[in-house]
């Protein structure tokens, strides 16, 4: 091999390995607790591998998921006033709210891989008729988006 294609051969091999770990590098997606009682994304669209972290900018607040793709084992529900962090592994609608302002329609949807195939399990959620009204808004953002 001459200098050229050698040196042509690592550009190719390191061209490679950039444009194929640019795909799999995870985000960080930060959500805050605001003081109007609501999150501060209310609709996130993320991929596989993605982390979801919310953070106590208001008190009075948490995270407890109502529904995933997996109802036997949702994501933890967060301390009372305290950062959470979640790795989302498991395609499909995540509905989570604030435990004590879910009457009053503090809620949000993780859409994973944008894939809406347990879309029923978020509808048979038993809500407020406040929350309901949320979750249909909510719904309909996540499916435009
Ligand atoms: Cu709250």
């Amino acid at each position: 091999m001459t200098v050229i294609t050698r040196m042509l051969t690592v550009f190719f091999v390191l061209l490679i390995i950039i444009a194929t770990s640019k795909e799999t590098i995870a985000e960080v997606i930060q959500i805050e607790f605001t003081q109007f009682d609501t999150y501060s994304i209310e609709v996130a669209h993320i991929e596989v591998g993605d982390t979801v972290e919310w953070l106590p900018r208001s008190k009075g607040h948490n995270v407890e998921f109502l529904a995933g793709p997996d109802m036997a084992a949702l994501p933890a529900k967060s301390i009372m006033n305290e950062a959470h962090s979640i790795l989302f592994e498991q395609p499909g609608v995540y509905l989570y709210s604030c435990t004590p302002h879910s009457n009053i329609g503090m809620l949000g949807l993780i859409v994973v891989g944008r894939d809406f195939h347990n879309l029923e399990n978020i509808n048979g959620v038993e809500l407020s008729k406040v929350g309901k009204s949320v979750l249909r808004k909510l719904i309909k953002k996540a499916k435009s988006g």
